[in-house]
C-alpha cells in the first residue's frame, strides 16, 4: 500500500494551494463565521452561487456529508464543504459524524481524481468539539480511509491548524 503524505501545517487555509481545501460549513451551505466566513470572503461570490445551486438540487448538506464546488478566487482548485457535528457531550454520535466528514471529503476528492487536500480542524470552533478528541478522530479517520482505499488518487493530506496549540497537537499525533 502506498501511504499518502500526511502533515500538519500552521496557517490560514484560504492561502493553501491544494486541489481541494475543505470548508467547515453548516447544513444551509450559505456561509457563516470561522473558516466558512474566511473561505467565502476570500473566494468571492462564485462559491456561494454553486452552493445555492446544490441547495436547490438537494436541499442543503446533512451533518457528516460533503459537497464540492469551485474555489473561486482562492489558490486552491476546489472547495469541499462538509458539515461537522455540534459537540453535545460526546454521546450523540459526534465521533462517527466527525469521522464521516473526513472520509466523505476524501471520497469526493477521489471521485474528482484529486491528488491533494487540506482540512481545517472541523467542528473545533463554533461547534465546540474538544480539540484533543477531534484531532484523534481526524487523524484516525484519514488513516482508516487509506487503509480501506489503498489505490487512492490522493497523494497529500494537510491538516491546517490555525493556532499554535492545534499545530502541536497534530504534530504530536502525526509524528
Ligand atoms: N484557516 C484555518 N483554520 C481556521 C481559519 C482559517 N482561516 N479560521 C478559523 N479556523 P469553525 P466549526 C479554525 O468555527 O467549529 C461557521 O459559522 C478555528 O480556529 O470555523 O466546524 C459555519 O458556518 C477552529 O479550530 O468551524 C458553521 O455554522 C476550526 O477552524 C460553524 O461555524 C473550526 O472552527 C462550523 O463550526
Amino acid at each position: 500500500m502506498r501511504t499518502p503524505d500526511m502533515e500538519a501545517v500552521q496557517g490560514d487555509i484560504t492561502k493553501i494551494e491544494a486541489d481541494a481545501i475543505v470548508n467547515a460549513a453548516n447544513s444551509s451551505l450559505l456561509g457563516g463565521g470561522g473558516v466558512d466566513g474566511a473561505i467565502h470572503r476570500s473566494g468571492g461570490p462564485a462559491i456561494l452561487e454553486e452552493c445555492k445551486a446544490i441547495r436547490a438540487k438537494q436541499g442543503g448538506c446533512p451533518t457528516g456529508e460533503a459537497v464540492i464546488t469551485t474555489a473561486g478566487n482562492l489558490p486552491a482548485k476546489h472547495v469541499i464543504h462538509t458539515v461537522g457535528p455540534v459537540w453535545n457531550g460526546g454521546n450523540k454520535n459526534e465521533p462517527e459524524l466527525l469521522a464521516s466528514c473526513y472520509q466523505n471529503s476524501l471520497r469526493l476528492a477521489e471521485e474528482h481524481q484529486l491528488k491533494s487536500i487540506a482540512f481545517p480542524n472541523i467542528s473545533t470552533g463554533v461547534y465546540g468539539y474538544p480539540k484533543d478528541k477531534a484531532a484523534i478522530v481526524a487523524t484516525d479517520a484519514v488513516k482508516n480511509y487509506f487503509q480501506k482505499n489503498p489505490d487512492s488518487s490522493i497523494e497529500q493530506v494537510k491538516f491546517v491548524c490555525f493556532g499554535n496549540q492545534d499545530y502541536s497537537l497534530y504534530k504530536g499525533l502525526l509524528g
